[in-house]
């Protein structure tokens, strides 16, 4: 009877270990690809074009590459990969910068395997006999692209009165596999309005995006109830995860809609308007006084 228990223990133990391995690889985190791999590309030649369209051809630096050839028509070819940009009509340094197959008629041997080692760029990819028109685009993309994200506000500017709120979405994007909590908060300059975000941080997934809402509002605040001047002020919303922040502003107008939105200090207007005020009553008063007497 023990036996038996301990057997069946035994087969258990194999099932769970069985379905977790099975199992595991689909719970784990998506990344993004970075190592190399390797890529066969075939041309076929047929004048005036590669593959009847001179196909862009995108690698990963790092990348392993075939190219396979041959051709349709009843002319000579040559492949050439530009690498050092100077052009198709230098193959004195095929197999060392640039890759090149030899002058062919019939399927020629296949160009490589090479590793693309070139920074990433755009080069060009010829037919060195017909550069003119069998040429392409050969594009090396980084391997090391920075996972990263993106922040925007929708829309831009918002112009509110005084005791008044607006709101504007701010919407985050996953950039090059970025995955992670992002925090945001928001500062308003000059001081007065207040800025607060809802939600405050945002978890995004590979390829994903967004959304949290800016509410701006210009209630009075304080002892006296000062009210939030009339003027133009900028929010700054930071969005910040780990060592990476980036920031979009919103510009925000103070005031009833058909006031000015230029971007001078407006509170300056009613300070210098309010003293010519007073200089103006004061010297009615004293001129009124003097006639008086
Ligand atoms: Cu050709």
């Amino acid at each position: 009877m023990q036996r038996k228990n301990l057997s069946g223990l035994v087969v258990s133990l194999i099932l769970i270990a069985g379905i977790t391995m099975y199992f595991a690889p689909s719970a784990l985190p998506s990344i993004l690809q970075v190592s190399a791999s390797s890529h066969t590309i075939s041309l076929v030649a047929n004048y005036p074009n590669w593959n009847n369209s001179n196909p862009q051809i995108s690698v990963t630096q790092g990348d392993t590459v075939t190219i396979s050839l041959s051709r349709t028509d009843a002319y000579t070819h040559q492949f050439l990969v530009d690498f050092d940009n100077d052009g198709a009509g230098d193959t004195g340094d095929c197999g060392t910068t640039d890759q090149c197959s030899g002058l062919f008629t019939t399927a020629p041997p296949p160009v490589g395997p090479f590793t693309v080692n070139s920074n990433p760029a755009t080069y060009t990819y010829y037919c060195t006999v017909h550069s003119l028109y069998m040429k392409g685009n050969f594009v090396v993309q980084s391997a090391t692209a920075t996972p990263d994200f993106g922040v925007t506000s929708n829309p831009t500017s918002l112009t509110i009165s005084q005791g008044a709120s607006g709101t504007t979405a701010v919407t985050l994007n996953s950039l090059n596999g970025f995955a992670g909590t992002v925090n945001l908060s928001a500062t308003v300059s000059p001081s007065g309005p207040q800025a607060s975000l809802n939600p405050a941080s945002i978890s995004l997934s590979t390829g994903g995006s967004g959304s949290s809402t800016l509410t701006v509002s210009t209630s009075s605040s304080g002892y006296y109830s000062t009210p939030v001047a009339q003027g133009s002020y900028t929010v700054n919303v930071v969005a910040s995860s780990g060592s990476q922040s980036h920031s979009t502003s919103v510009m925000l107008t103070v005031g009833s809609t058909s006031s000015p939105t230029g971007n001078s200090s407006l509170p300056v207007v009613p300070i210098v308007g309010g003293i010519i005020g007073a200089i103006v009553v004061v010297g009615v008063a004293v001129f009124l006084l003097r006639r008086k007497s």
